[in-house]
């Protein structure tokens, strides 16, 4: 299995860490999305996005996949028994995938454009798409679903780390420290912390909170991919 990712990459991580959280045997190659080459064009399915997944499977032949959720649903279905990611019952199952969208929907868009533009109501927005999913946790944790890690952790723990470390470097940004739901929310970010598929896929990085402010640097200049501030 082949993962096409780029260091710096919240979407990207996604993906890396539920290899690590699954315990998957995986090549790591690093491509610079932005350089839109015919080879990475063609690799992405035209979508020149990282991660991009490519699996050979000896009798159903070779797959390549895009778009991160879809790769932690895909790695589900491949390993099923593997450190489960996903919840057994259909139900919960849903549940876990209405969540993984309300982290696209609700919380990304509203990082990337607080990052772009201060000047829009972007920070309440980013802290009510937070306080909803800090509602929906267990109220035991440490994790989204209880004392196991599952899909829904791993979509969101690397935006939460982007909007920590690059709105509170960029912006003087800071998550409320008061009140029961924010309490849990910080028990939460320090399991995350903790977890040797977040450090394996970043802090094993020399100095990357430091390397990630300068990366997107580029995004509050304007640069850089242009659909992750769309609001659905
Ligand atoms: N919806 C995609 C988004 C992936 C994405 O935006 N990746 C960025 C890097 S963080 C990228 O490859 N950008 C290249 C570009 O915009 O040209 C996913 O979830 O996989």
């Amino acid at each position: 299995m082949k993962l096409y990712c780029a260091w710096y990459c919240p979407f990207a991580q996604r993906a890396w860490m539920a290899l690590e959280q699954k315990g998957i045997d995986y090549e790591y190659i690093e491509v610079d999305p932005y350089d839109k080459t015919d080879w990475w064009l063609k690799l992405s399915r035209g979508t020149a996005l990282v991660p991009v997944l490519v699996q050979a499977n000896d009798d159903e032949g070779e797959i390549t996949i895009v778009e991160s959720n879809r790769i932690l649903e895909y790695l589900e279905d491949l390993y099923p028994e593997q450190n489960p990611i996903f919840a057994d019952h259909p139900n919960a199952r849903a549940e876990q995938k209405y969540w993984m969208d309300h982290v696209s929907n609700k919380i990304t868009p509203h990082l990337y454009r607080y990052l772009k533009d201060p000047q829009t109501d972007t920070r309440g927005k980013l802290l009510d798409g937070l306080m909803q999913i800090v509602e929906a946790m267990d109220d035991k944790g440490p994790y989204f679903n209880g004392d196991k890690v599952s899909a829904v952790d791993i979509a969101l723990m690397p935006f939460v780390y982007r909007a920590i470390h690059l709105l509170g470097y960029y912006r003087d940004f800071s998550l409320p420290a008061e009140g029961d739901q924010w309490r849990r929310f910080q028990n939460w970010y320090e399991a995350m912390l903790e977890l040797p598929s977040f450090k394996k896929t970043s802090t094993d990085h020399d100095d990357y909170r430091q390397r990630l402010i300068t990366r997107y640097g580029e995004n509050i200049q304007g640069n850089g991919q242009v659909d992750v501030t769309k609001v659905n």
